[in-house]
Formats: structure tokens, C-alpha cells, sequence
């Protein structure tokens, strides 16, 4: 079923094109690229072309590099009827560092949690950062409004944020086709590489990975690396709702289940029982690749072989290797084990009539893979990473005329979906063996259950479910963007504030600090104000027009010194304390500080039991910052404290805990910056009133004033303000034009 898409036109970005070009006495031939990708848009392709009224243009656009770098392929070679081309054009030095270098010699084995083979070079990131600023180049020249652009995988992590900042507007996803590692993986990256990654991946408006451990792994290192707010997989960055989440790539089911029923298979299939001898079959192919697990795969049937000998001349292990990157050192090393371990267990188990392991080196054609998957009484997949697996499905699709088992490593992406498989440790040989024993002597009403529910799964969600699956979330993200941008401070209401701010005779200005006028640092006393800010808010003091008043959760002494000198009125912690103008402070309520003795020690032991967390103490109040500590622990520690302050406050009813940015802090409920605001407008009569603030603790102030206040939140949050900024250097331009 597929439902109506709500763009015009699919713009694919993946590494390579979907064909290969090979060189002819007539000019260049196409041939398709096997892999994961290719099979999955080719089918969406087909399926287009099937549903012709599912796009206005029903020709995906594909940017990726061609093979032949080399070469000077011209144009009309690109022509395809599946996809308008947009060839991107790299030097084969450049893709040797780009794609060879940081693609495959450092994030392949470090996300499929392989860091001792992860080469770090500082040529190679150029090379990525450069490589993927060609293909936004091509992008750009082509992208209408209407198109969805959809990037893929790992070499293209930095292209969703190169693409935003020269289309701010762009509708773009980015899928990851590998694992995204846990964080403690990720940090092994240098610090720079690593930001330009998270935020190269922020440019999109939907990321999608194939589970959700992924997902959260991914959001994880956001926090960590960033330190956005996260709430229910979205991402609150500086200027938009970003979301993340899993989208577990199907296969197009109906293709290879039918495929088993069709002539050509057929006969393929008849081939294959001439060879078999009423053996059992037990079948696996992979690219060769060590994150495949193929030694220790053999490994396992090998224990097969030794504690099992009554399958001796029963069974047999086909097991196919597609050559893949086998120029490269590690993965010829790897070719010739495998070759010598087959060679050693043959050597050691058979007898004229029957070759335990019959070893294939080469690519399958369509016809012979799904024969093999059908005839095959177990499928054996057992890599020791894999992002999916599309080949576990593909098995599941074809046990049509022989129902199999699947036997399938907990480390593939597939394994959450494919859980009636026999799922095993592929490190653990014993597993192994004993579950290619329980396969071979299933009962074929276990077999038939086990199939059945994972045949319905991955028919029901198949390739194109989830390329609509995403697709129609990308546009929920986008939509969700709308609803909450509406507030933001566009051209037209900003010039709205200027006429009105003109307009009054008397103003009064409310400004908080911290994340309003000055962006957070790693300690509070770090974060001071800066010259220019500092010079807009003299201009705007010494205008006799405007009152002037910072309003504040620091205490006296620090805002003190941040405006000496400037005309301003100062509230600090919290409306604790009042200046007025250049008169003496006058405390609002005095709480004495015998209440702290219960809780400071509570916060102190919270200091301890959470790293980087720190206790800021001020006359009216306490507060436990958390910036610093890792987001989630903290976030545990943040409930726990919250109870265990709860109690000892529930009798104090004058108390209450209040919750700023990053920070918990304990203070008198009499008093807050809504009610010192109050004070200061003291039924005075205002042509115009601002008030600018960043976290909760404003919020009492936006709630305090008239309706005809100019409130202004800055950040993504919800909040009783008027109007949202995205972040303070779009608040201090609006405060420069009015000092203007
Ligand atoms: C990445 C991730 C993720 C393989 N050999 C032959 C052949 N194939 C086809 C299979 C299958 C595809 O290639 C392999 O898909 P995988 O999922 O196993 O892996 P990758 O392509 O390396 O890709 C992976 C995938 O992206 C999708 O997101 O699952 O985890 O690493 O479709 O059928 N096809 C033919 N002959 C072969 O010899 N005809």
C-alpha cells in the first residue's frame, strides 16, 4: 500500500551512483550495484514508476560519484530510466583519503565497534569535510522547492548542515545505513570531528537509524557533544525541532517471495537439489568484510561438525563471500584465513562422497541467490556488527518451497525485528553449533510458527512502508517546526517593536542575565558581559525615556560588577534584592539563613554523588548546578534530589524548589522576578514594556505583566512570552536597533 507523498520530487544523495559503468567497444554499459541501498530505492523506483501519481516527477534525482573517477565518461552515459543522474566529479586522490581514508578506514571500524582498526588522520577528515562540500555544490545547483532530499549514510554525515545553511528552508532527511555506536565509542573521534558530525547531522529535520538503540546512542552524543535539550526524540537546537528516531529498513517482500515461484528460480532451484543428495543445506552469503563475522562463523560450524558427528555426511555449509574491497590489505588477509580455515575443516572432515563446507568466492545472480535462499533448510547469519541485514529478511521472504530456520546474530540491526529467529552470540561457538543442531531437527510446526510471524512483520513493514514511513515523519517534523516558529520574531514583528518602542514616552526594559544577555559558560563567574552588549544596554539606559532593570537569579556583588558604571536598575537573586537606579539595595523579605542548615547538606552529598555538578550559595537561596555532569545521570540525580528536598520543604510551605537551565535551586516562594518587576512598574504608567528571559524562572516575570507587555523568550520552549527568539544573538541585534 502506498500512500500519496506530500512532495514533488525525491532527491537521492548517497556516496556512489546505483550502476557501475563499465567500458564497451560501444561506449559505456550500466550495470546495478548489489547492496543495501540500491536494492531498496531501486524497488521504491519501480514502485514509483508502477504508481505513476505518487509524484509529479516520478524520476528520482540520484547525486553520487561514478566509479571511473578516473575516466572522462561523457554525459549521455549517465542517462537512466530509473534516475535523472547528477554525476559529482572527485579526484581519485581526493576519494582515496575521502572514502578509502576517513569513510572506510575510520568510521566503518569504529561504528561497527572495531576501534583498533580505526586510523585517525587528520588528511582524511579534510578530505570528508571537502568531499562532502562537492556534492552539496551539485546539489545546490538542482534543488526546487518541492524536492525532499534525502541523504544517506555514512559519508555524508557533514552535507544535511552544508545544504541548510545555503537553503535554510530545505526539506531534508538523513538516513544512517550502519550503527550509530554508544558515546563511549563516538568520543574516541578527535572533539572537532565529532561536533562537525552531530551538527552535520542536525542540518536535517528527520535522522533515521535502523533501531532504536541506535537512535539513542546517537542522541546520547548529541546531548554530550552539544548539550541541547532533548525531549522524546527531539532535538531543541538553536534554531529548529529536530527529530531522530528508528526507521528499520525493509525489504521489497512481495519481489523475492514471488521470485521463488517464478521459472527462471525454478530451474536454478532443480540445479541445486542435483547437487544436494538429499543433504541439508545450510546457506549464507555476505560481502567480505570482518565485520561479517565469517571466521568465527566457521568457527561455530566447525564445533557443529565436532560435537554433532551424526550429521556427518548429512549437512552441508554453503557459504558465499562477494568480493568487496579486496585491493585493500586487511580485507586480503582476511580472504586468505577464511580460505585456509575451509581449507583446514574440509581437510579434517570429509570423506569422498561429502565436502562439509562448499566455499564460494563471487556474486550471486538474483535468480541463484533466491534459490538458495528458499532450497536452504538454515540460514546462518551471524555478522558481529551489521546496522540491518537486509539479507536475514530476504531469507525470511523466500522459505516458500522449503521452510527453513533462520539463525541470526543478537548483533544485527534485523535481530530486534526477527526475534522467532534463533538468535545467537556470534562470538559464541558452542551457541552456534548447538543452534545449527536445534535448526536441523526443528519440527516443521515450530519452523512453520517461527515463519509465519516474521514473514508478516517484514511484509506488512516492508521498503516501502518505510521509506513512507519516513518520509511522512519528515513532514510531521516539519510541520511541528511550522506550529512552533509562528511565535518566532520575524521581519515584520520586529519592525512592529520598533514603531512601538518610537512611540512611548516612557519605557521600562526588563533584561535577564545568564542565556538572555550572555550565553552560559562552564562555571557562573565566567560568564561575563561583553563590550558590545555592554555598550547597547548604556545607549539604551541613557535614553531619559527608559528605565533599564537586569533582572536577575545572580546575587548582588556579581551584577554589581558586570554593570558598574551603567545606568541600570538591578534585581538579583530572583527579586531577593532590589537597586533601584543608583540608591542602596533593599531586601524584599528577609529569610534569615537558618533554613539553609538543612538543606545544604543535602545538596552537598548530591555534589558527590554526581561528577562536574557544583552548589552555588546565595542569601535567599541555594543552588545545585548540573551543566557540567553528563545529561542523563544528572537527570536521574535531578528526580532523586527533587524528592528528597520535597520532604524536607513539604512543612516549609514558604519554600519551593525552582528549576532554571541546568540548575535546581531552593528559595523562599514570597518572593520571585514577576513580583520584582511589580515593584518596579509600582503603578507607574509605561508606553511600552519588554521582557526578555531565557528559562522557568522568567516565565513569573512573562506571567506578571500587563497583556500589553512585549515579552520574548529566548530558545524553543513553549512559554507564557509573546514572541520566541531562536537564540541571543537575534535578541541583542533587536536591542541594538532600538538603542539605535
Ligand atoms: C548497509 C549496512 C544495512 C549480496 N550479495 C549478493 C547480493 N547481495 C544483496 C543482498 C542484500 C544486499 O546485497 C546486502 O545487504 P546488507 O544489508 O547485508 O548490507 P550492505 O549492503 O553492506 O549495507 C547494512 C544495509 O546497508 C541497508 O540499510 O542492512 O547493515 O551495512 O540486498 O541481497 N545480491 C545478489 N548477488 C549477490 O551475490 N544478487
Amino acid at each position: 500500500m502506498v500512500n500519496e507523498t506530500p512532495f514533488e520530487r525525491l532527491v537521492i544523495a548517497a556516496y556512489r551512483l546505483p550502476f557501475k559503468l563499465t567500458k564497451t567497444k560501444k561506449g559505456y554499459k550500466a550495470v546495478q550495484n548489489s547492496g543495501g541501498l540500491v536494492s531498496a530505492i531501486l524497488a521504491l523506483s519501480e514502485n514509483f514508476k508502477a504508481n505513476n501519481k505518487v509524484l509529479k516527477n516520478s524520476k528520482i534525482v540520484w547525486v553520487g560519484i561514478n566509479d571511473n573517477l578516473a575516466e572522462n565518461v561523457p554525459p549521455e552515459s549517465f542517462e537512466n530510466e530509473n534516475f535523472d543522474i547528477l554525476p559529482v566529479t572527485i579526484t581519485p586522490t581526493l576519494n582515496d583519503l575521502f572514502y578509502g581514508g576517513f569513510c572506510n578506514d575510520l568510521i566503518w571500524p569504529l561504528f561497527h565497534y572495531f576501534p583498533s582498526y580505526s586510523v585517525f588522520n587528520n588528511d582524511y577528515y579534510k578530505a570528508y569535510q571537502e568531499a562532502n562540500s562537492k556534492y552539496c555544490e551539485e546539489l545546490i545547483k538542482i534543488i526546487q522547492p518541492g524536492d525532499f532530499i534525502w541523504i544517506h549514510d555514512y559519508q555524508l554525515m557533514l552535507l544535511p548542515e552544508m545544504i541548510r545553511e545555503k537553503i535554510p528552508d530545505a526539506t531534508i532527511g538523513f538516513f544512517l545505513h550502519i550503527p550509530f555506536p554508544s558515546f563511549e565509542i563516538f568520543r574516541l573521534l578527535p572533539r572537532r570531528w565529532r561536533e562537525s558530525i552531530v551538527k552535520g547531522m542536525l542540518g536535517a529535520d528527520l535522522i533515521g537509524f535502523h533501531t532504536h538503540d541506535y537512535t539513542q546512542h546517537f542522541i546520547k552524543c548529541v546531548k554530550r557533544t552539544t548539550g541541547f535539550e532533548v525531549h522524546q526524540n527531539i532535538i531543541y537546537t538553536p534554531n529548529k525541532r529536530v527529530k531522530a528516531d528508528a526507521f528499520p529498513i525493509g525489504i521489497d517482500y512481495d519481489k523475492f517471495h514471488d521470485a521463488c515461484l517464478k521459472e527462471h528460480v525454478l530451474a536454478e532451484k532443480q540445479k541445486i537439489k542435483l547437487h544436494l543428495a538429499r543433504q541439508k543445506l545450510i546457506f549464507s552469503v555476505d560481502r567480505l568484510d570482518y565485520s561479517k563475522g565469517l571466521l568465527l562463523r566457521l568457527k561455530g560450524y566447525e564445533t557443529f561438525l565436532e560435537k554433532f558427528p551424526s550429521w556427518h555426511s548429512k549437512a552441508v555449509f554453503n557459504m558465499v563471500v562477494v568480493p568487496s574491497r579486496d585491493n585493500i590489505e586487511k580485507y586480503k588477509k582476511l580472504k586468505k584465513e577464511i580460505e585456509s580455515t575451509v581449507g583446514r575443516i574440509n581437510g579434517k572432515y570429509s570423506s569422498l562422497a561429502w565436502r562439509p563446507i562448499i566455499y564460494q568466492y563471487k556474486s550471486l545472480s538474483f535468480n541463484e541467490l533466491v534459490a538458495l535462499y528458499d532450497l536452504s533448510d538454515v540460514g546462518l547469519i551471524t555478522p558481529l556488527r551489521d546496522g540491518m541485514n537486509l539479507v536475514a529478511k530476504e531469507y525470511v521472504a523466500c522459505q516458500i518451497e522449503n521452510k527453513g530456520v533462520l539463525i541470526l546474530s543478537e548483533m544485527a540491526g534485523a535481530a530486534a525485528e526477527l526475534n522467532e529467529a534463533l538468535i545467537i552470540n556470534p562470538a559464541d561457538n558452542i551457541e552456534m553449533a548447538e543452534a545449527i543442531f536445534k535448526a536441523l531437527e526443528m519440527k516443521p510446526e515450530e519452523k512453520h510458527t517461527r515463519l509465519e510471524r516474521m514473514q508478516n512483520r517484514i511484509s506488512n513493514y516492508n521498503v516501502f512502508t518505510w521509506a513512507f514511513d519516513f518520509f511522512n515523519q519528515t513532514f510531521d517534523t516539519k510541520k511541528l517546526q511550522k506550529l512552533v516558529s509562528v511565535r518566532f520574531i520575524n521581519k515584520a514583528i520586529s519592525s512592529q517593536i520598533v514603531t512601538d518602542y518610537r512611540k512611548a514616552d516612557r519605557r521600562i526594559l526588563f533584561l535577564d542575565y545568564d542565556g538572555t544577555l550572555v550565553p552560559f559558560a562552564k562555571f557562573p563567574e565566567l560568564a561575563t558581559i561583553n563590550e558590545n552588549t555592554v555598550e547597547i544596554i548604556k545607549k539604551l539606559s541613557n535614553d531619559d525615556k527608559n528605565q533599564v532593570v537586569i533582572v536577575s537569579g545572580r546575587d548582588k556583588k556579581f551584577l554589581e560588577m558586570q554593570f558598574a558604571g551603567v545606568n541600570v536598575s538591578l534585581v538579583a537573586e530572583h527579586g531577593y534584592y532590589i537597586r533601584k537606579g543608583v540608591a542602596d539595595w533593599e531586601v524584599t523579605i528577609n529569610t534569615g539563613e537558618q533554613w539553609k542548615e538543612a538543606v545544604l547538606p543535602i545538596m552537598n552529598e548530591y555534589v558527590s554523588r554526581c561528577n562536574g555538578t557544583f552548589i552555588e550559595e546565595k542569601t535567599g537561596s541555594i543552588a545545585w548546578h548540573y551543566r557540567n555532569a553528563d545529561s542523563d545521570f544528572a537527570q536521574l540525580r535531578l528526580h532523586e534530589l527533587r524528592d528528597d528536598l520535597s520532604e524536607i520543604i513539604h512543612h516549609k510551605t514558604d519554600f519551593e524548589i525552582l528549576e532554571g537551565h541546568k540548575v535546581l535551586e531552593v528559595k523562599s516562594g514570597k518572593y520571585d522576578k514577576g513580583q520584582a518587576a511589580n515593584a518596579l512598574l509600582s503603578n507607574q504608567k509605561f508606553g511600552f514594556i519588554l521582557a526578555v528571559g531565557d528559562d522557568k524562572t522568567d516565565e513569573f516575570l512573562f506571567k506578571a505583566l500587563p497583556d500589553s507587555a512585549c515579552s520574548i523568550r529566548v530558545g524553543l520552549n513553549p512559554s507564557f512570552a509573546r514572541y520566541n527568539v531562536t537564540d541571543i544573538s537575534v535578541l541583542l541585534e533587536l536591542l541594538e536597533v532600538l538603542a539605535e
